[in-house]
Order: structure tokens, then C-alpha cells, then sequence
């Protein structure tokens, strides 16, 4: 019976563009709305951009734009990133749009009539970057954030409350009577054991910043706008209508909220308390998955080691990338990404067991049988086969909404494995020549059927490849054939076989090992000249950018201390030696070429996190800089 499924990603915060961590998230969540549509549901798969907030204000302001422009800007990359990667979602929201803003309005006001909003004063602590209030308890080292690490700033501000406390033993108690709320389960006790340090009411207005939604005018209350994080999580219901039309809310409650692991407790936590003041059912369940490393480090554009979704896509193919981050880590798991293994799995999984089995087929078809197939001799020859190929798809839904999605693949791969096995067993070839060409077609009919199988369970993973498999079969990938050929496993009795215009699945050289970003594992060297190869030389990322600070080291005879601008969340802190060919009025504004992926280091007690590229002769030392302004952040090469 068909069903209304809602499928989400988290709302991207606009103060960075995407990287494969938001490829990963979203690239999850096409899966599962694709699968969903497949196997027959009506589905709405919901993706946007989170644009309130301290952070996108200040991250605005320090590229001189306006709040509203720079989400404008960014939010735009998210949804053309998107587009070019073929994302099925139904609706992009922006938490600027005025329909989010009647929503989240409209919700505050429910749960202030219902009581469960006061107004209070807090004092405590506040991390910009993770939009999060602390405990002194919770900090590191009394004034780092616990999650990201970065230093705390202290608040004391008047703000209304929700009372997240009232709701402390339901929560318990939705745990306890749904395991599987949160997926993978083991991430549960993460939150109950938050929930033990007691639950604490949550603010859920600010008043020393303006970019966010204010709150509804019947609480007259013009200094207040709403904590980001409620107006964010909102957006799974404003998107549906919620507060206006209401003209998709027979989606909720949603199947699956996907998150990374940062965000769960977020959304398993004040989501359902939220939801429950609002008299809403719960999602069914809040999914997170783990966490992408580059050679074991967190990503970031500082350590200049963030791996770019579209470039991997381009150069590897959209869906050999998709295969790879859905096979590589059982999801909840984190993963370091690494061309090498994701080359190892197109050549081998891919371009071996599926490619070459359908040139096999194709192949063998051409010779023997002109494309055309008929499969009425499959049962007679391959019962045995066909048993244990059904037995392993029909688990395979199992596996789909409860998160296993590379035990999902694996089983594939094992029922191409049998096909595999079915052809060196059977020869065809041989069969042939001794005049048994019943056995031959039978054999090929049941690869053509096997194949049709897969082109629809892998639709979901790779859906252009797939398509391409399909046509070459005769198929159409749609939710009457799935029913057809997995549920009911029906066999196609005739084929008219054509061959794709294009190898399905191309070899990579196995040399890309040496690519430049397996940094770690593939140090090149000087060679005997003296000279260095390209990928040496491209390791070092320079850039453009506009000194926006100089503070003069009085200790130091040659540093001037410099706050660049590199087009990043934060100016970099950097400590160049130019103090006696340059002073603070020569250099206010100007832009200069910065070598950005340094490491760290101190000098003189401060953090210099990267170098400024000047040149000296005998008659002294100048400044590399562009020839006319470049935008900050552009990369020199
Ligand atoms: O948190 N590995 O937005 P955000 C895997 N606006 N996933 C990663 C990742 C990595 N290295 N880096 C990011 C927010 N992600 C809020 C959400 S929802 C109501 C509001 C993914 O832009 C992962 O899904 O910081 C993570 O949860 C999300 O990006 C955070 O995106």
C-alpha cells in the first residue's frame, strides 16, 4: 500500500560551501527517497539552507555583505551543487523565506499559550560556531567549546525559555519504547546519558544580535529574535505548510530525519520535546551517520585538506563517487577518504563485477543469439541459482529504513557473484560447439534477468548509470517493474538486447595512488636536478587576500602581526617578517598572496597560520600582490 514518506537532510548552514560531508549526507538521503519512490510511496524528500544566526552574521560581515546577500550568495551554491548531482528532493527551503518565518512564529506562539515558554535571563556560555549554549562544566579548559573546539564567548542577556526540563521523562520513555528512533542504536545511549546529567530549560531567544526570526508580534517583544536552532529544526514543518496551508502536512510525521553525528543530539533531543509541545507525532527516526577525515584530520579549508564533492564527481564519474561513499562505511561509522580505495573499488566492484559481466552478457548475446533472448529455460537450468539470487533480494528492503545501506550493496554483489559463478560453471561457449544451445540461452536469458534485477536495486545508488544498464535491456526503471521483478519476482520472458554507446563502468589507472590529496602516503621529492614534479608544487594552496588588521609586534624588530581576509568564516592570524619596508597604512586594505595550507606555528607567543609570499633584493623586500583585486579566497595557480 502506498505511503506518504518524508525524507530530510539537516539545513546547511551558509558560512562554508559544500564539501563532501554535505555530499555524503544528501547523497544518503537521494538513496533512501529514491528507494522509497521505487518501491511505490508517494515521497517528499526535503533538503534547504539554515541562513539565521550569529555565525552567518558575523560571517556576512566580515566579507562586508549584507547578511541576506551572502546567504543569498551561498545558499545558491548548495542548491546548484545539487542540481548538477541529480538530487530527486521535492522541496529546497530557506529558512529567509517569508512562508518559514509564519511558520516558526506560529509555533513559538503555540508553545508560549501552551506555557511552556517563560521569559528569564541567561548567563552562561555560547559557542558561535556550533550556534550552542554551555555549561561552564561542559567547556574545555574553562572556554572551549567541547564540539568544535573553539573558544566560547560569555552571555548575559534576557531570553525567553523553553521548558525542556517539563519533557525530561517522556523522553525517557520515547527511548526506551522505540530502540530504533535512533539509528544505528548504539548512538542512543549518547543521549540518554545526556539526559542524566539532568535536562536543563533551553533558551530559545537572542537579543544581542537582529539576524533571525523575530518573535510573533502578539508577545510585543521586538529586541528577541528566535535561537537559531529552533528556527532550523522548524523547517521540517514550515516546509510542509505548517503555520500557513498546511498543504503537505499529511507527510508528517517524517520516516527519516538524516543527520551527521555533530547534529543528533539536536534533533533527537529538543525536536521530539519541541514536537511535543506542539501536540505533533514523532519522526520515526533520526538517523546519523559518521564523520569524513582526509588522512585522519578533520576537513578544513585552514588545514586546506577539505576534498570538493563536484571535483571528485567530475573526475571519477557521479555515480562510481556515490557507490563509493554508500559502500566504503557502514553507516554511523566515520571514514577517511582516500582516492586510492575509491579507484580500488571502481576497477574492482564496479568496472569488474558489474561492468564486465554485462559486456559478458552483451557479448555473448551479439554471438550466439543476435540480442534476442528467451528465457523459457531458465527454471529448467538455473533453479538452484535463481533460489538463492531471490532469497538474498527479498532481505534486502530490510536493510533500506533501518540504515544498513552497505550490507544493501554487499548483498548485491554477492548475487553478481553468483551470476558470475553461473557463467564459469555453465561455459556457454562450450555448450555451443557440443550443439546445446538451449543451455547457452538459457544460461544468457538468466544473466538478462538477473541484470534487469539489479539495474532497479541500484537505480537508488547510481540512478544514471543504472538507467543506462536498464536501456541496454530493454527495461524501464519504474516502481510497477520493481513490483514486478523483486516483489513478485516475475521473469522476463523475451529480450531485444542493445548495446550502451559507452563502456558502463571505465578502469581508472591504478597510478592515480600517487594523486596529489593522498598526501600522507605519496610524498613526492626534489629528483637529482633539483626539480620538483606538478603535484609538488600544487601541494601549497596560495591565495588572495585583503589585510584587514596590522598590529605592530612592539617586541619584534621585523614582525608586523596581520589579519587577512581569505574568504573563509574567520580572518587568518598571520606574523610576516616586513616591519622595515612596510607599515600599517602601506598595507590597511591592500591585498597581498598568502601561502594558506601551512601548518600553524607560534612566533613570538602568537599563532601564525600561514605566510605571506614577498621577494628581497639588495634593495629590499616588496610584497607579491595581484595585479588588480581579485575576489578574497582566489586561489593562485
Ligand atoms: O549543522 N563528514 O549545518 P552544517 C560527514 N545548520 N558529514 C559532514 C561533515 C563531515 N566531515 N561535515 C559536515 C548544521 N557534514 C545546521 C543543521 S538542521 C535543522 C540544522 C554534514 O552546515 C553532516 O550531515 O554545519 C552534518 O550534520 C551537517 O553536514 C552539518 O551541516
Amino acid at each position: 500500500m502506498s505511503k506518504k514518506i518524508l525524507i530530510t537532510t539537516p539545513i546547511y548552514y551558509v558560512n562554508d560551501i559544500a564539501h563532501i560531508g554535505h555530499a555524503y549526507t544528501t547523497i544518503i538521503a537521494d538513496l533512501l527517497a529514491r528507494y522509497s519512490r521505487l518501491i511505490g510511496h508517494d515521497t517528499y524528500f526535503l533538503t534547504g539552507t539554515d541562513e539565521h544566526g550569529q555565525k552567518i552574521e558575523q560571517s556576512a560581515k566580515q566579507r562586508g555583505k549584507s547578511p541576506k546577500e551572502y546567504a543569498d550568495e551561498i545558499s545558491k551554491t548548495f542548491k546548484n551543487l545539487w542540481d548538477d548531482f541529480g538530487i530527486s528532493y521535492d522541496k529546497f527551503i530557506r529558512t529567509t523565506d517569508e512562508d518559514h518565518k509564519i511558520g516558526v512564529k506560529a509555533a513559538f506562539l503555540k508553545m508560549y499559550k501552551k506555557g511552556d515558554i517563560y521569559k528569564g535571563f541567561y548567563e552562561g556560555f555560547y559557542c558561535v560556531s556550533c550556534e550552542t549554549f554551555h555549561t561552564k562544566a561542559q567547556l574545555l579548559e574553562e572556554s572551549f567549546c567541547p564540539d568544535c573546539k573553539k573558544k566560547v564567548s560569555l552571555l548575559k542577556e534576557e531570553s525567553f525559555f523553553f521548558k525542556l526540563s517539563a519533557y525530561e521523562d517522556r523522553l525517557i520513555k520515547l527511548y526506551e519504547d522505540k530502540p530504533d528512533f535512533i539509528l544505528p542504536r548504539a548512538k542512543r545511549n549518547e543521549i540518554v546519558n545526556f539526559i542524566k546529567g539532568g535536562l536543563k530549560d533551553l533558551s530559545i531567544s537572542r537579543t544581542s544580535f537582529s539576524w533571525g526570526v523575530k518573535l510573533p508580534d502578539e508577545l510585543n517583544e521586538p529586541e528577541h529574535v528566535v535561537y537559531v536552532w529552533l528556527d532550523a529544526l522548524m523547517n521540517y514543518l514550515t516546509a510542509l505548510g505548517y503555520g500557513k496551508n498546511e498543504e503537505k502536512m499529511d507527510f508528517w510525521p517524517a520516516k527519516v530525519h538524516l543527520v551527521g553525528k555533530d547534529i543528533l543530539r539536536f534533533h533527537a533531543l529538543y525536536w521530539p520535546a519541541f514536537l511535543m509541545s506542539l501536540d505533533l507525532p514523532l519522526p520515526s527516526h533520526i538517523a546519523a551517520h559518521g564523520w569524513w577525515t582526509k588522512d585522519g584530520e578533520k576537513m578544513s579549508k585552514s588545514v586546506g585538506n577539505v576534498v570538493n564533492p563536484k571535483e571528485m564527481a567530475l573526475t571519477y564519474g557521479l555515480d562510481e563517487f556515490r557507490y563509493f561513499l554508500l559502500r566504503e562505511v557502514p553507516f554511523g561509522q566515520d571514514g577517511d577518504f582516500s582516492k586510492t580505495a575509491m579507484v580500488q573499488r571502481i576497477n574492482s566492484e564496479l568496472s569488474n563485477d558489474l561492468g564486465n559481466l554485462l559486456n559478458r552478457l552483451l557479448g555473448m548475446a551479439e554471438k550466439y543469439f543476435d540480442l534476442k533472448l528467451n528465457s523459457k529455460d531458465i527454471i529448467k537450468y538455473h533453479k538452484k541459482d535463481l533460489k538463492l539470487i531471490n532469497d538474498l533480494i527479498a532481505n534486502l528492503e530490510n536493510y533500506i529504513f533501518t540504515m544498513q545501506i552497505s550490507k544493501y550493496i554487499e548483498d548485491i554483489w554477492k548475487v553478481l557473484a553468483l551470476c558470475n559463478k553461473a557463467i564459469t560453471e555453465c561455459e556457454p561457449w562450450a555448450k555451443i560447439k557440443e550443439g546445446k544451445t538451449d543451455e547457452a540461452m538459457a544460461l544468457v536469458s538468466f544473466l538478462a534477468n538477473i541484470l534487469a534485477r539489479v539495474s532497479l536495486l541500484l537505480e537508488p545508488v547510481m540512478p544514471e548509470k543504472m538507467q543506462v544498464l536498464a536501456t541496454s535491456l530493454g527495461l524501464e526503471i519504474t516502481a510497477d517493474n520493481y513490483t514486478k521483478l523483486i516483489k513478485n519476482e516475475e521473469i522476463i520472458e523475451t529480450f531485444k538486447l542493445t548495446k550502451p554507446d559507452n563502456i558502463l563502468f571505465p578502469k581508472f589507472e591504478e597510478e592515480t595512488k600517487k594523486d596529489e590529496t593522498d598526501t600522507k602516503k605519496n610524498e613526492e621529492h626534489k629528483d637529482e636536478d633539483g626539480l620538483i614534479g606538478i603535484n609538488d608544487f600544487f601541494k601549497s594552496e596560495m591565495k588572495i587576500g585583503t589585510i584587514i588588521e596590522v598590529e605592530d609586534l612592539k617586541k619584534s624588530k621585523k614582525l608586523l602581526k596581520l589579519k587577512i581576509d581569505l574568504g573563509e568564516d574567520k580572518p587568518r592570524q598571520i606574523l610576516a617578517g616586513i616591519k622595515e619596508f612596510y607599515n600599517e597604512e602601506s598595507l590597511l586594505n591592500t591585498q597581498v598572496c598568502v601561502v594558506a595550507n601551512l601548518k600553524p606555528m607560534k612566533l613570538m607567543g602568537y599563532l601564525s597560520e600561514g605566510m605571506v609570499l614577498a621577494c628581497k633584493d639588495k634593495n629590499g623586500l616588496i610584497l607579491l600582490r595581484p595585479e588588480s583585486k581579485k575576489e578574497n579566497g582566489s586561489k593562485i595557480s
